[in-house]
Formats: C-alpha cells, structure tokens, sequence
C-alpha cells in the first residue's frame, strides 16, 4: 500500500464511492433543480459546466480534501515559485514564466528569469514584423510568403495547433505556415512541393538540437534551398532556430541574429509560449502570440489563487481522479465542436499522456493506483458519425470533454446554432440515456407491435450516466485560446501532483530512440543481423531482401 492510497481522503473516497454507485444522473438531477449553478464555474472568458458527473457537493470536498492533504497547492507554488520540481531531470518548471505578464519576477537561484523572456520576445517581435512586412527578404530579394517550421512532438504540436486554431487571424494570401514534422520523406517532400525557394523561410525548432527526425529534415531542407538557389549564402536569409543549444545552431551555419533562445526550465510539451512560438507570431503577428500569452497568464492567475473548490484546472483535474481511481475509467475523449480545434485532441495527447503515462512515484516505487488515462478525440460533429456508438452504447465508460466557442466566427446560416444543438444534445444523450420503457414505447407509438417493439428495444436503449463535462468559451481568440490551453496544462499538474509522479520529464521515450540506433545500421548492412531478435531479425531480412530495401 502506498501513502496515496493508504490516506485518510482516499480511503474516505473509496468509502464514498461504493454508497455512490447507485446515484444515476437522472435522479441527481431531479432530486436538486440548482444542480448546474452547483457544478459550473467561470474562469474569464471560459465556463465549464461538470454538473453531468454523477457526483454530489460531498464527492467534491471529498476530492478536495484529497487535493489539499497530498499538497496540491504548496506544489503549484513551489513551481511558480521556480523550485526544481522536475526532480529527475534536476530543473524547474516555468512554462508559466513566459507568459508571465505582471510585474512579478520569476527567481530561479535567486535570479530573475524575466527580463531574459522580455528581450527573446522583443527579439521575436522585431523579427517576426519584419518578414510580415517584407523588410527581411530572401536571398534573392524577394519577399518571404511561406514559413515552413521543422521540429517535432514539444517542438511541433503545440505551434501548429495554434496555428490551425486561430486561422481566423491569418492572411493566407500574404503569408502561409507548414509544419514539418515526420522523419519520413514524404512529410517534407509533399511540403516542399509548390514551394519557391527564394520565398521560404525555414524555422528548425528544436530545444536540444539533435533530435534525429528534425535535424534529417533540415539537413534536407538546406540541401534542397542550396541546390535550387545554387548558393550556400542562401542559408543565412532562409533559416532561423530555435533551441537551448546555441552552440549546434551556428554550426548548422544559422545566423546568430536568427537564433532565438529558451532555457531548460521549459519542457517541450509546454515551450509553445517560449521561442517555439515562433512560427505563431510569423504567422499570425506578434500581437496575436502576446494575446495568447495573456490569456495563458490570465488561467494561471486563476490557478494560483481561486481556492480549490472553485478553481477550474483543480476541478477538471480532480473529476480525471474520481473517473480513473475510483471508477475504473482510464480512457478520456477531448470532443471540440469547433473546427479550429481540430489538432487540440492531438495537443493534449502529448501533454497529457507524456507527463503522467507515468507508473514510478516521487520517491521510486511502483505505485498501486491508475495514474493518466489514455486520451483522445476527433472535432464534433464528426466524431458523432463514428465513435460515439461506443460512448453511448459500448462496454467501456469514457469521460469526455467537449468544447465549444458561443459566438462562431463565420455566421453562415444556421450552421453555429446546429453545431452548438448537437455539442449539447450529445452530453444530454449520454448523460440521461434512453430506457429499455422509453425505446419499446417509442416504437409502439411509430406503429410497431408489441412483440416487434420488445425484441427491438434493448438494441434502441441508451444505458445513459456516461460523464462529461462541457467547456464553453465566449469565442475562440488568441487570448481564450491560451486560458484553455493552460487550464490543460495545469489540470495536468494537479493530477500528477496527487499520484506523486513527476509529471515533467519523459523517459518513457528513450529506448525506442536507442534501439532505432542499432535497427538503423542493421537496416544499413552494418550490424549483423544476428544481433537482433528474431522477430526482428525476420522483419529487417524480410526489408533488405526487397528491391529499395
Ligand atoms: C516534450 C518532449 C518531446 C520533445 C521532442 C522534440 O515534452 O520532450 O516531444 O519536444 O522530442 O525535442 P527537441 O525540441 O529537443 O527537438
């Protein structure tokens, strides 16, 4: 037994749960008529409403007093504070520095990280406006009309996401964003097609600088700029980074005027707010990515001081505990209905899944309770003509999330207002169901016997009580964009604050990088095969045997 789950608060919620089972959404609802004032809460521009969770005002003092007895708030101000919270990679955790709009300074070892954040974003904004304006041509004087980004998972997810989020403000016309990110050629060849050389700028994102799939892309792509401008020159106008690595940038042959720096306290899946921005500010301008950070800076002025019972990250993070550990529920639907958000499922599969796919505690051990859940999800209504039949009917209960944006951007037709009726009817629909009664009188009623009605009708039955919760923002812009992406961000935190895992480093991604290494010169003819298992040995024999392999 764990000190988690051997706590006062868990096993009260394991108490709690077992007399709970019973509740159904449809009583809970009947029996108190105020339920959504209980369970909804504001948070700036954001409104979420979590009322359709079978819990009641006990289960939430009882989650947060869990919240509270495993320090949930002296962790969130140890990393606001700048400690070394990431304890096996020895760094602290300061996302929230780049966004940090107050005065306030950031200390890390007794100094102030800001004014270093202060002059890369004035750095980004001096170059960002100058290939929007055309002042900083390429090699060949033309104006820049295509900004391709290189880099991959931290380094990718997050500035593409937004890109696609807030199209809305761009001006395809005058300046396109590509993102790059697979090691295979296709990714960059189909990219490259129809590019003109002398009109693309490419942006190598990458903290480390080594990184195998974006340092193949960009070699590439610097082979294809040389060769196609016939100068080596060319590289100097035509590429910027950005990385901690200063160091590798130059020998890249990247100017150092171009390099834009971040710090180790910044964790590639929250770096879309640093450097990694980038691409964001060229894209959509400089004033759109500093909106972005405010609403991310607004979120975290919520986390930090909203008390947990009205705090929106702790609340969404506290539900994900009740689901997981005392529900049995270990997989998560993130459902915008908003096309815009169509990559926010993607996003949040890496923040979620790399920070706390985790199953080693603080101190080492192996914990003995569920940690993060698998996540997932498609755009609304889409998802509705594909998956949903196993949210509403299938053997596994899926929390879901669903979001959505009250004022839509193009106000053609109807389209918002159905988009909006189906987004909602979907949570009534899974939380209320339909009844075995219900569906057997409905098919009476549209002429079916009675027989025929009853053999029909268990197919037609909704079990209903599946939860979710809906996230409403007043409309999708830079600034609300960042206060959902930090609420993620910190429900994150909560959550791995609670299961003691260290929710900022990723080692689960090392072997398969290491292994790659001896695949790769077996694959090259350079290690025999009999090295390799046979299964793999079967696999590389089977590659090397065909023409091309
Ligand atoms: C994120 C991960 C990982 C990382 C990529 C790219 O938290 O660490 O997705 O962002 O592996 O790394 P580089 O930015 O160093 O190329």
């Amino acid at each position: 037994m764990s000190d988690l789950t051997e706590s006062a608060a868990w096993r009260a919620l394991v108490t709690h749960r077992a007399k709970q089972s019973a509740a159904t959404l449809r009583t809970l609802f009947e029996s108190d008529p105020k339920r959504f004032e209980a369970f909804s809460l504001r948070a700036g521009s954001l409104l979420l409403d979590y009322s359709k969770h079978a819990i009641t005002r006990e289960t939430v003092a009882l989650l947060t007093a869990l919240a509270r007895e495993r320090g949930v708030e002296r962790l969130r101000d140890a990393m606001f504070g700048g400690e070394r919270i990431n304890h096996t990679e020895n760094r602290p955790v300061l996302h929230v520095a780049l966004r940090n709009r107050s005065d306030r300074p950031v200390l890390v070892d007794g100094r102030d990280v800001m004014p270093a954040v202060r002059d890369v974003l004035a750095r980004m904004r001096a170059f960002s406006e100058a290939i929007r304006s055309g002042d900083a041509t390429g090699h060949t004087g033309e104006r820049i009309t295509d900004v391709v980004n290189i880099g991959i998972g931290g380094s990718d997810l997050g500035p593409l996401m937004v890109c696609e989020a807030l199209r809305h403000y761009g001006e395809p016309e005058r300046l396109r964003a590509h993102f790059v990110s697979n090691v295979d050629d296709t990714h960059l060849v189909e990219t490259l097609r129809g590019l003109d050389p002398a009109r693309t700028l490419f942006i190598v994102a990458s903290k480390t600088f080594t990184t195998q799939e974006t340092m193949t892309n960009a070699a590439s792509a610097r082979a294809w700029l040389v060769q196609r401008l016939g100068d080596e020159r060319a590289v100097a106008r035509h590429f910027a980074a950005v990385s901690t690595n200063v160091k590798a940038t130059s020998a890249f042959g990247i100017a150092p005027e171009r390099v834009f720096e971040f710090w180790d306290w910044v964790g590639g899946r929250y770096s879309l707010w640093s450097a990694i921005g980038l691409s964001i500010a060229i894209n959509l301008g400089m004033d759109r990515f500093v909106e972005l950070l405010e609403g991310g800076h607004a979120m975290d002025e919520h986390f930090r001081t909203a008390p947990l019972e009205a705090n929106m990250p702790a609340i969404l993070a506290l539900l994900g505990i009740w689901h997981i550990d005392f529900c049995s529920r270990d997989s998560h639907a993130v459902l915008p209905y908003d096309q815009y958000l169509h990559r926010l499922p993607a996003f949040l599969q890496q923040l979620d899944m790399e920070s706390n796919g985790k199953r080693v505690d603080r101190a080492g051990h192996q914990v003995d309770y569920a940690t993060g859940p698998v996540l997932w999800g498609e755009p609304g209504t889409n998802g509705q003509h594909a998956f949903f039949q196993l949210l509403h009917q299938g053997t596994h209960v899926v929390p879901a999330d669903f979001i959505a944006a009250i004022e839509g951007r193009h106000h053609l037709g109807t389209h918002h207002q159905l988009l909006l009726a189906n987004c909602l009817a979907q949570t009534q629909a899974l939380a209320f169901g339909k009844t075995e009664a219900e569906a057997a009188a409905e098919l009476r009623s549209q002429g079916m016997t009675d027989d025929d009605a009853r053999a029909l009708a268990p197919y037609k039955t909704f079990p209903g009580d599946r939860p979710s919760s809906t996230i409403l923002l007043d409309r999708l812009t830079p600034h609300s964009l960042g206060a959902l992406i930090a609420l993620y961000e910190h429900k994150v935190f909560v959550q791995g604050a609670i299961w003691n895992i260290d929710s900022f480093d990723q080692w689960g991604v090392e072997l398969g990088k290491q292994l790659a290494g001896r695949v790769f010169e077996a694959l090259e003819g350079r290690l025999p095969v009999d090295a390799l298992d046979a299964s793999t040995r079967g696999l590389v024999t089977a590659i090397r045997g065909q023409p091309g392999g």
